[in-house]
């Protein structure tokens, strides 16, 4: 079921899919598939297996990054862990000149995540950070974070979460995603518009020729194959995130869920225009 959306089981096949990426006119972003590893023994495999990663990119001339879930590299075992983790890949990443993005997962971890940026983000400029559309704190979140001058990639959320801390309805994801956005364009700097959502997109277009921004739009592997060509040749940055690895099921279940509700979306929709 999840072939469309990951490169396949190896590191191999994950360098395939970014040169692939990288001939459409895209940066590659890879992430090794995994999360809630609790084991030392995995973590460090995981770690290791980042590393062997960024020297390949570069030896096979590969233009990518990272994007790294903080519990598949030890924020599941604790946060000293995970930060020596990351220290240990970021520096790796950066010397083969590829940016580093951490991963935002589900909120029990958000404000461990952001101290963990933040001390990471004194160290080593070129890093990136993720803030969620979904939950109501990230007013505050993108707030602290542009007073850093952080790079910050915008999604809409992709976990389960309750009704105090996030908003529930697509029509208040999307409406507090658009707000982010504009605050984005307006003060942010080298950001990431995270989304295939074709209404937002355009929306940042305009807000692009708008502002002077160095941004680029990122989408997932194999989700919009069609809309990234278009907007490559209209001159957009665009990045591809490809996952790999056998720990596929988490993730397609994620996707799987998106799939569903936006094949509703076009069902309804679909069924209004033809009243
Ligand atoms: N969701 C998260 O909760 N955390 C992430 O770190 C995250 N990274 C993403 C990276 C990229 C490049 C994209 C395109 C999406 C990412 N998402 C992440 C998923 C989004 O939150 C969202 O679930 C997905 O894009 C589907 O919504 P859409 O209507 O915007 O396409």
């Amino acid at each position: 079921i999840a072939k469309q959306w990951i490169a396949g089981d190896t590191m191999n096949d994950a360098l395939k899919s970014a040169h692939q990426a990288n001939m459409n006119g895209m940066n590659a972003i890879l992430n090794k598939l995994g999360e809630h590893i609790t084991s030392k023994a995995q973590v460090s495999q995981t770690v290791s297996d980042y590393l062997t990663l960024v020297s390949n990119l570069r030896r096979s001339k590969i233009t990518g990054g990272l994007s790294i879930k903080p519990t598949q590299v030890g924020l599941a075992i604790s946060a000293k862990e995970c930060i020596s983790n990351l220290d240990t890949i970021i520096e790796k990443a950066l010397q083969f000149q590829s940016f580093v993005w951490i991963d935002m997962e589900s909120s029990e971890y958000t404000d461990v995540t952001f101290k963990i940026y933040s001390m990471l983000f004194e160290k080593y400029e070129r890093l990136g950070i993720v803030i969620q559309a979904n939950l109501k704190r990230t007013w505050d979140d993108l707030d602290m974070l542009l007073k850093k001058g952080a790079k910050i990639r915008l999604v809409k959320g992709a976990y389960h979460e309750n009704s105090i801390n996030s908003y529930r309805t697509r029509h208040a994801v999307d409406e507090n995603y658009r707000k982010l956005m504009n605050v984005l364009f307006e003060h942010g700097n080298e950001f990431a518009i995270a989304t295939h959502d074709s209404r937002i997109i355009g929306l940042a277009t305009d807000l692009s020729k708008k502002h002077e921004r160095k941004f680029e739009f990122q989408m997932l592997k194999g989700i919009r194959d069609e809309l990234k060509p278009i907007l490559v040749k209209k001159g957009f940055s665009v990045s591809e995130y490809i996952p790999y690895g056998t720990n596929w099921l988490p993730y397609s279940i994620r996707r799987l869920r998106e799939r569903k509700r936006n094949i509703l979306l076009l069902g309804s929709s679909f069924i209004h225009s033809h009243r």
